[in-house]
């Protein structure tokens, strides 16, 4: 089936777990599996259908049950990667080939793409080039380890596209178009996710926009307010007192920069790269931190108050590529307790440690 699969049997915590985890993802415990995204489907009385529609010889509209019985069944055991940093080994989704479905719609010549649109409110989507979905061996999912997809999984029905950050895999599938142009999906297309979404090329943002000679100016002048800058690199740099309100800095890279006293309040820094960064007395009030590693950084006096901590990393863990060492927070810390529930067992455990002994909790 996929070639997943069949690469390695390695145990989830053995030495194989590392050459089976894409880089700077960490693996999820086995009864972990976050949701990520939208949580249900658009509410909606009519019967469930998968439709085939576009650059296709036989348009096709099927409700779940003839979609489910009309190819054969297959359970590939695959991992997913989620572009915020975890993963999971061995999820077993069984459902039918994309392959199967679109082998009787038939594409037609001119179709290089394949969007999959969700049964959404945002009219969520996602889209590959049709040749990799089919190399990939796409799967419509019914259900994930023997019992069917719960709703904010994608419950009854969603792709599975192994190979691929988790955000190629649409929940609540409605229509597959096939298309001659490429339509961006939601991700890809409103917040700068890769288009390609390779976890092994880690391919998570595209590029910054900014011209270089812009973004020197805007370094120099420690000032980064409201400034678009996907995948900035900024590590070991010198922006103590760093104005950044607002200002998108996704998947940056400020390893081991100084940022003493930075004001990053309401930025979006996810899965940015902080460690060994001197951060004490940076302010991350209402900032969106997710995935962000923190790693070996200096947090005394930094201030998490509303910013969102889901999948932050503080802390070594087993399997790590690189080690860091753990974060520096004291009393004058401040994170909430209920923020350490969007942490990984670990890292929550490392945080309620010092909370607990230090009384920053609040
Ligand atoms: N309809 C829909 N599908 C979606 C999303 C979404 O927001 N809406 N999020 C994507 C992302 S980013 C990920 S990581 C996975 C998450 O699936 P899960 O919630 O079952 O873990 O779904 C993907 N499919
Ligand atoms: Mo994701």
């Amino acid at each position: 089936m996929s070639d997943t699969v069949d690469q390695t049997t390695p145990t989830a915590t053995g030495d194989g777990a590392r050459a089976r985890l894409p880089p700077n993802q960490a693996l999820l415990p086995e009864r972990r599996w976050p949701v990520v995204g939208e949580s249900a489907p658009r509410p909606d009385d009519a019967p469930w259908t998968v439709s085939v529609a576009g650059l296709v010889a036989t348009p096709m509209t099927l409700d779940l049950e003839t979609l489910r019985g009309r190819y054969p069944a297959v359970a590939p055991v695959l991992d997913i990667h989620c572009v915020t940093r975890w993963s999971k080994f061995d999820m077993r989704f069984e459902g039918v080939r994309l392959a199967d479905l679109l082998a009787e719609a038939g594409p037609l010549p001119a179709t290089r793409f394949v969007s999959f649109v969700a049964r959404s409110a945002r009219g969520h989507s996602t889209s590959l080039p049709l040749a990799d979905a089919l190399d990939l061996d796409a799967i419509i999912a019914f259900t994930a380890n023997g019992a069917p997809l719960a709703q904010e999984h994608g419950g009854p029905v969603r792709m599975v596209v192994p190979g691929r950050y988790f955000y190629k895999s649409v929940k609540w599938l409605e229509r597959i178009d096939l298309l001659a142009e490429d339509r961006l999906g939601y991700w890809e297309g409103e917040t700068g996710y890769h288009n390609r979404a390779d976890p092994w090329a880690e391919e998570r943002y595209i590029a910054s926009g900014l011209s270089p000679v812009k973004l020197k100016k805007a370094l120099q002048a420690r000032d980064l307010s409201g400034q678009d800058l996907l995948s900035l690199e900024a590590d070991t740099i010198d922006l103590t007192g760093l104005a950044a309100r607002g200002a998108l800095l996704r998947n940056a890279r400020f390893r081991q920069a100084r940022l003493s006293g930075a004001d990053f309040t309401n930025a979006n820094l996810s899965n940015a790269h902080l460690q060994g960064a001197d951060l004490s007395g940076a302010v991350f009030r209402g900032a969106d931190v997710e995935g962000a590693d923190f790693r070996g950084a200096d947090l005394r006096g930094a201030d998490f108050t509303g910013a969102s901590l889901f999948g932050c990393t503080f802390t070594d863990e087993p399997g790590a590529a690189e080690a860091w060492g753990p974060a520096v927070l004291d009393a004058t810390t401040v994170v909430e307790a209920h923020q350490l529930e969007r942490l990984s067992e670990a890292q929550a455990g490392f945080l309620e440690t010092l909370l607990v002994h230090t009384g920053a909790s609040q």
